[in-house]
């Protein structure tokens, strides 16, 4: 396989020399222009129904904003003696509560027990007219039965949003960190860990982010936090750690291109048993969006400082480039359920090489990242995004079967290919998706077996009798092929 030139520098030609590696044709620029027409009708289409929307509604009562709808109608004794508390605190009675836009904890009264002393504190973001624009942090504690302000802290300035609260243990002598991520007014976002001490909130730790990751990188038996950070042709990504002098960056790389978005971050075992984060993010080449995954762990130097390594990209290896793949949301994951997390790469089946589209059915393979080597595929198969499934191919049909997605039913036929994806005389399977309310075929109900249910659609699989080699059984479908993807 050739190298990706494109990785190197975003320059036209060398990613049109990458987009024709990983589409094996010509017709590189002319796979982008289809999907830039196709997006662009795909925006105009949304245009023109949120003007409809937007007519139809005119008369309709504008939405409040969420805090607004949150505000519990009705509070438990507990939150309203919180409420009372605070109302003490603030000297206002119309309390504005503010939550965790993202993360475990996403409600207005966050219960834990912040300082290790057997009963849960209450954490309360709010604002109050009395206090102006600001957000405020309030920590309440019980005293003798009732809820009383311990502490209270403004946010930083021009605070518009909390992302994420979280409790880790990021020091190791058993405090407990409160790491809170902080959205201002132009949606920058700043995490700060915090150690609360003698009634105070204390920051350990702060440092812009655009996606963050919480998880101890390096067993050291701490936990790191790894923050990412793209500029306008590259990402860097720091490591914050526990050192001598406290907790604080050890180290950065840069990863060779901007991410436009972080669409799954998931922390898990390598092969060799080290921890590591399986990133998978959306980029862009010619203005096409393309996800990629990068896998960064992190290893002791001498000293014991912890340093970043990035495990597809390194003086070894250049691994990354070869996870490119159409943006069709299909992420890093431990498919075969053996607790190793493998890589997602995509190739085309047969038939497709000169066809480009992205709506084509793709082979997806599941990789293993084995030290200092190639990826290694565990799995391969074709999987529907729109339903979520995936057909796991059997090894004899790889580069033997190919599919079409019959337009008119939605239908995935699996053939033997002869040479041309009309030809599908050697229907080996034909999978369809029915929701509860669609109509259903009576003749097909004859031939078709349900295979799996998910919500309110029903999946109907049809293996065909052959004589050919790479025939298949009802059994191996359902016991071995056929499974939902989430
Ligand atoms: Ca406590
Ligand atoms: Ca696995």
């Amino acid at each position: 396989m050739k190298v990706y030139l494109f990785l190197q520098s975003m320059e036209g030609g060398e990613a049109l020399a990458f987009l024709d590696t990983f589409l094996p044709t010509q017709s590189a620029s002319r796979w982008v222009s289809h999907r830039a027409c196709r997006l662009a009708s795909r925006l105009l289409t949304i245009g023109a129904a949120m003007m409809l929307s937007l007519l139809a509604g005119g008369c309709s009562r504008v939405q409040t904003s969420i805090e607004d709808l949150m505000s519990p109608p009705v509070l438990t004794e507990e939150q309203a003696q919180i409420r009372d508390a605070l109302a003490r605190v603030s000297g206002d009675g119309e309390i504005k509560y503010r939550y965790p836009q993202n993360g475990e904890y996403r409600s207005s009264y966050i219960f834990y027990d912040i300082d290790a002393d057997g009963v849960e504190e209450a954490m309360v973001f709010y604002q109050s007219a009395s206090k102006g624009e600001a957000t405020w942090i309030n920590i309440l504690d019980q005293q003798n039965g009732e809820w009383v302000s311990v502490c209270e802290t403004p946010a930083p300035d021009s605070t518009a949003n909390i992302d994420f609260v979280s409790f880790e243990q990021l020091t190791g002598d058993g405090e407990i960190s409160i790491v809170i991520g902080w959205e201002d007014l132009r949606s920058s976002k700043t995490a700060i860990a915090y150690h609360y001490q003698s009634g105070r909130l204390l920051p350990i730790f702060e440092r812009e982010y655009t996606e963050i990751a919480i998880a101890d990188l390096d067993g050291s038996g701490t936990t790191d936090l790894v923050l990412f950070t793209p500029q306008a042709q590259s990402t860097l990504v720091f490591l914050a750690c526990e050192t001598e002098n406290g907790f604080e960056t050890v180290d950065s790389l840069t990863l060779p291109r901007s991410i436009l978005s972080f669409d799954s971050v998931l922390t898990g075992a390598t092969s060799t048993g080290s921890s590591a984060l399986f990133l998978d993010s959306t980029v862009e080449v010619y203005e096409t969006a393309f996800q990629v995954t990068d896998v960064i762990s992190a290893q002791a130097e001498e000293d014991g400082t912890p340093k970043l390594v990035n495990l597809l990209d390194n003086e070894l290896l250049s691994l990354s480039e070869s996870t490119l793949r159409p943006a069709q949301n299909i992420y890093c994951r431990d498919i075969d359920s053996d607790g190793l997390i493998e890589i997602p790469t995509v190739s085309t089946l047969p038939g497709y090489e000169d066809l480009l589209s992205e709506d084509i059915p793709f082979l997806t393979t599941y990789n293993q990242l084995l030290p200092n080597e190639q990826l290694s595929p565990k799995q391969s198969g074709v999987i529907n995004t729109q339903h979520r499934y995936m057909l796991r191919f059997p090894q004899r049909w790889i580069g033997q079967v190919s599919a079409v997605v019959q337009p008119e039913n939605g239908e995935w036929t699996f053939f033997v290919y002869n040479g041309d994806l009309q030809d599908t005389s050697q229907t080996l399977l034909r999978i369809r998706v029915y929701s509860a309310k669609d109509y259903h075929d009576k003749f097909d109900g004859d031939y078709f077996q349900l295979i799996g249910q998910k919500g309110l659609f029903e999946y109907y699989a049809y293996v065909l009798p052959s004589q050919s080699e790479l025939a298949i059984t009802q059994q191996e479908l359902t016991g071995e092929m056929f499974f939902f993807l989430d």
